[in-house]
């Protein structure tokens, strides 16, 4: 009798929710279920521009096969509610619009999700969250981010520079989205104005720095936050795209590019062994950087065939070619030289001021040279400078405040400019685009929990650059304990992770290793359930070990395979770690 009672509740209850998506799906409802004004300070919500329409997944075409980041292709499976609507911040008259995706109340579970745009762009997917049983959100910023990359509304003219997108794509459109989606999310569903609702970021890349401000400017919003290769230190990792060309013209060598892919190649292999498993893959860059001498390559023949190549490099303003541009380079036919390998040293070796003060970090050896990449002049039958346009810009909008997307050459510029631009786009971004505030209480004393990784052999953010960040937290905030207690109590809520061989936001075409697959999962299990990794899952994609797990060592312990039949061990080494720390006395200032 009982059971069947319960069975009818099941099913009167699951008839409500069939009637009731269309109900809460509707205009009146939304309406009703908008913060009111002077609930979310500053923030006055517009009920006359809501719109709403169910997006049934059944009788829409599935998004086309590579449509850009995977996470859109998801909303194909699911039904949900699409609504709008546009807040004003108060006495200003701006809009700014916002979109979110609710899935149908039987697969609601309690939780908001945001994704993490990359380059210049917050994401425009509100979806992202549904197959977790969440609201997803997304800002138009109030520069019509949809369909404007910021760095196209960065200046309105010369020397003007827009700070109200530049405060709102550097931290406060994310926040101000999630404000106002999770109480709009308890009152579509009809929950208490004080019910939890588990708030989740995830994003790599700038969608990593996104995740990283959410962390030091909201912190109590968000209970999970999952930042991949944040691009944070935006002064420094920008200019830092300009360093190889600057290193190639101070040391007046331009390397066809196959050069310099035989220089990583060799350093692949000649360091592969070091970490105890001959596998394709450097999961110890420590150690090839203290036991690897880049010397030793010269002299090895490289050859690559004629091909017009696409260059990836990192391109991601949209006036440009998005992420690639092609041009014809002949067959290179040589042998690595002494002038190369100098190149590739200057650049591994980092910035440092002419007086030979350090400046910043860089990749770790062995991650590509994607920023070095030369271009060839087929009149002169010789290889040129190539500015990448990802540094060229930021120096031209940012630093020199011109509306130009490319430095158009690099006359009399030094290391020492560059150490100059630098600061320049530090201290005048210090609030909005830097992003490296290292006191992180207020998201810890809410019991958020942070899942942090970066790939070791980034060729475009460095993997030292979060490691620098995940040190300067520790200091800053437990400053006062011994390494291995401030360790412990920062991993209670702070896990940081570097994914051996792996590329920016990616797996490595040259080094065939583990990514993790499952953060999302394992963040929820974190965040609900209390569940604490204490490792990274992570699994192997292609090449030999195909389909192996590697659960990966958490930062600052590193691996190492005793025997290499066997999994690696998690351990400890004061060197590797002395390896990775940096110190930048080129700057007077503290850099996080
Ligand atoms: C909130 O304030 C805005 C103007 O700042 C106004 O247009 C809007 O109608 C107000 N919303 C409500 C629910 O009163
Ligand atoms: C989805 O289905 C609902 C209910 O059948 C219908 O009212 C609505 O118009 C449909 N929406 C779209 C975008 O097809
Ligand atoms: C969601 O609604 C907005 C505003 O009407 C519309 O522009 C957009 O295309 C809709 N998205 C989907 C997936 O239906
Ligand atoms: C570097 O290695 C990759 C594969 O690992 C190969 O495709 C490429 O041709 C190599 N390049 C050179 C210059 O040896
Ligand atoms: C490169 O493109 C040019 C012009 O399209 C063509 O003539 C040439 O054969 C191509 N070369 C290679 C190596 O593909
Ligand atoms: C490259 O140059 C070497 C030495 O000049 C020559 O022996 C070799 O055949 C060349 N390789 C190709 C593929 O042309
Ligand atoms: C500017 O950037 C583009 C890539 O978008 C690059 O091809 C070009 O060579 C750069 N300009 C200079 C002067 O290096
Ligand atoms: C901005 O400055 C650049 C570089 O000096 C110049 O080429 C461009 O014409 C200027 N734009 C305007 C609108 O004055
Ligand atoms: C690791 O991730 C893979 C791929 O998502 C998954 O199949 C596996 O269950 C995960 N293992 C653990 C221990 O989380
Ligand atoms: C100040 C300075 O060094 N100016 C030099 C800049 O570069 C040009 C040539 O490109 C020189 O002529 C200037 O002397």
């Amino acid at each position: 009798m009982r059971q069947r009672n319960t069975l009818l509740a099941l099913a009167a209850a699951s008839t409500a929710n069939a009637a009731s998506f269309a109900d809460l799906c509707a205009t009146a409802h939304v309406r009703s279920a908008l913060p009111l004004n002077g609930t979310l300070l500053g923030i006055d919500l517009l009920p006359s521009s809501v719109t709403v329409s169910i997006y049934n997944a059944s009788s829409s075409p599935s998004p086309s096969p590579g449509s850009s980041g995977g996470i859109g292709a998801r909303s194909a499976s699911y039904n949900y509610c699409n609504v709008t609507v546009a807040y004003t911040h108060t006495g200003k008259d701006d809009k700014v619009v916002l979109k979110y995706a609710f899935p149908e109340p039987s697969n609601f579970k309690n939780r908001f999700y945001v994704a993490g745009g990359g380059g210049f762009s917050l994401s425009s997917d509100a979806t992202g969250g549904l197959e977790y049983g969440a609201v997803g959100g997304a800002t138009d910023a109030g520069y019509d981010a949809f369909s404007n990359t910021y760095d196209e509304v960065v200046l309105y003219g010369n020397g003007s520079i827009n700070w109200d997108a530049t405060h709102m794509f550097g931290y406060q459109a994310l926040g101000e989205m999630t404000q106002v989606g999770k109480a709009l999310t308890r009152g579509f569903y009809g929950r208490d104005s004080d019910a939890k609702v588990y708030t989740y970021f995830e994003g790599c890349s700038d969608g990593g720095r996104e995740g990283m401000s959410q962390v030091q400017r909201w912190g109590e919003e968000y209970d999970g936050v999952i930042a991949g290769a944040p691009a944070f230190r935006f002064a420094q990792q920008q200019v830092l795209h300009v360093l190889p060309s600057v290193a190639e013209q101070t040391l007046d060598y331009y390397p066809p590019p196959c050069e310099l892919a035989k220089i990583v190649n060799a350093t692949v292999e000649g360091c592969d062994p070091l970490d105890g498993r001959t596998d394709g893959v450097v999961s110890r860059t420590d150690l090839c950087k203290l036991n690897f001498d880049l010397k030793t390559i010269i002299g090895e023949p490289y050859y690559c065939a004629a091909q017009n190549s696409t260059s990836l490099g990192f391109g991601f303003s949209k006036r440009q070619v998005q992420g690639s541009t092609t041009s014809y380079q002949p067959a290179q036919n040589g042998t690595v030289t002494a002038e190369g390998i100098a190149v590739a040293e200057a650049i591994y070796n980092g910035l440092h001021t002419s007086g030979n003060q350090r400046a910043y970090l860089s990749w770790q050896v062995t991650s590509e040279l994607s920023d070095a990449t030369t271009t060839y002049n087929s009149n002169t039958d010789s290889w040129e400078l190539s500015i990448p346009s990802t540094g060229g810009e930021y120096v031209t909008k940012f630093v020199q405040l011109l509306d130009l997307d490319n430095l158009s050459d690099l006359n009399n510029v030094t290391y020492d400019t560059l150490v100059e631009w630098m600061q320049t786009g530090m201290v005048r971004y210090m609030d909005s685009l830097q992003t490296t505030l290292p006191d992180l209480t207020p998201f810890q004393v809410s019991g958020g929990k942070l899942l942090h990784y970066h790939g070791e052999s980034d060729p475009s953010v460095p993997a030292a650059s979060s490691v620098h960040y995940w040190q300067s937290v520790r200091s800053i905030m437990y400053g006062d304990l011994s390494p291995k207690v401030s360790q412990e109590a920062l991993a209670d809520w702070y896990q940081f992770y570097l994914v051996p061989g792996a590329a920016h936001c990616g797996a490595n075409s040259l080094q065939p290793g583990p990514y993790p697959q499952n953060n999302m999962e394992i963040m929820i299990d974190w965040v609900e359930n209390g569940v604490k990794p204490s490792r990274l899952n992570a699994t192997v994609s292609s090449g030999d070990y195909e389909g192996e797990t590697q659960m990966l060592c958490q930062w600052p312990e590193r691996p190492l395979w005793k025997d290499s039949s066997d999994a690696f061990e998690c351990v400890s080494d004061k060197e590797s770690v002395k390896s990775w720390t940096y110190t930048f006395p080129a700057f007077k200032l503290p850099v996080y």
